[in-house]
Parts: C-alpha cells; structure tokens; sequence
C-alpha cells in the first residue's frame, strides 16, 4: 500500500488516521507541493486532478480521501467504519458527500487562504465555515458522532478541516458540541495530529 502524501494536507491527514486507527502498514511516498510535484506528467498519470492524497493497492489505483477510505474500511473489513447495511452505508455517505462541499468550502479553503495565501475570498470562505459549524453543532447536540452511533469514515472524513477551522480564523468557541465531538476523535485508540491538531493550547 503506498500513501502520496503532502504533510500539510487535512486530506491526507484522513488516510494517515485511518491507516494508523486500523494499524495498517503502508509505504508513505512524499509530494512536494511548493515543488510542484503533484502536476508532474507521472504524478498526473496517477491522478489526473494533479491533487493528494492518491492510493495504490494491489494494482487500484485510487484518488479522492473519501474513496479511499471507504477502500480502506472494505478491504479490511471493517463494517464498524463504513457499514454493509442500506441505511447505514447511505448516513455515512451522506457525511462524506458533506466533507467534499460544506467542509472544504468553508474551512479548508478559509485555512489555504490564510496559511498557504491562496487568492480567494476570506469572508465567503469563513461565512460558510460559520454555515457549516453550525450545521455541525446542531447535528452533534443529540448525538456523539455523526453517522451510525459510533466512530465512523464519515467522521473521519469530516475532522480534520473541521479541527483546523480556527486556522482560517473562525472563532470556533460557539460550537461547543463540535468541540466535544473533535475531542472524542482525538481520544480514539491509534488516532495521529498533525501540526497545529491536536489545536496548540
Ligand atoms: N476531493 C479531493 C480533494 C484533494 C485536494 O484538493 N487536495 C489538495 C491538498 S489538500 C491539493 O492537492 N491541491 C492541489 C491543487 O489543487 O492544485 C480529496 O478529498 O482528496
């Protein structure tokens, strides 16, 4: 199993805990992205979108962090993380389909803005992480985790904008059941940070 992997990358950051959580061992092939080694002719052959993560496997060839984790999840059977079960499968994915809209959106194009100076726009980024927080908040008031009653990819997919959301500089201290959910994450057996996550005290 090999990992193209940008440290910096919430969106890797989600495979990286996964595969820690399931205790898998994998190969982690590094791409510099200020080197521009995700647009090169061979990364591009593995994904065409020039983005990371990407996942190879038994000759699979994978892009997109929600893919791979459900690839992660099914291939080593783990129906606790992404369940069999029509209603199940389609909560989880539910989440998932949030993680790629809502989530990069609002705070992981907030935090790009602020932290890797890309040129978009701060207050509709941070308008929709406030949007999606409060979507967050309010689901998370009633219920420990986001799909199924226990940990699951959708929770996983969903962490790590979300715990990084004050990076684009959202004040995140309304959002109280958000908070205890992230603290839930990072209380899990296997669980791995990145810098600035856990959020420096
Ligand atoms: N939906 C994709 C998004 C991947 C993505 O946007 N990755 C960013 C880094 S977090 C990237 O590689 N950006 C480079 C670019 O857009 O040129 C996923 O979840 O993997």
């Amino acid at each position: 199993m090999k990992l193209y992997n940008a440290p910096l990358s919430g969106n890797c950051h989600k495979i990286r805990l996964m595969l820690s959580i399931l205790g898998v061992k994998h190969e982690v092939v590094p791409i510099n992205m200020s080197k521009g080694e995700h647009k090169t002719p061979e990364y591009l052959a593995i994904n065409p979108l020039g983005k990371v993560p990407a996942f190879e496997d038994d000759g699979a060839v994978i892009w997109d962090s929600q893919a791979i984790l459900v690839y992660l999840a099914r291939k080593h059977d783990r129906t606790d993380w992404f369940p069999e079960d029509p209603a199940g499968m389609a909560e989880v994915v539910k989440w998932l389909s949030f993680a790629t809209h809502e989530v990069w959106n609002g705070p992981a194009i907030a935090r790009a803005i602020i932290k890797f100076k890309r040129p978009l726009d701060l207050r509709a980024a941070q308008k929709l992480t406030q949007d999606a927080l409060g979507i967050l908040d309010g689901w998370l008031k009633t219920r420990a985790w986001l799909a199924c009653s226990r940990p699951t990819i959708a929770d996983i997919a969903c962490y790590p904008y979300t715990a990084m959301a004050w990076e684009g500089e959202v004040d995140m201290t309304p959002y109280k059941a958000v908070d205890a959910w992230i603290k839930r994450i990072e209380a899990l057996p296997g669980y791995i940070g990145m810098p600035n996550m856990p959020r420096p005290k």
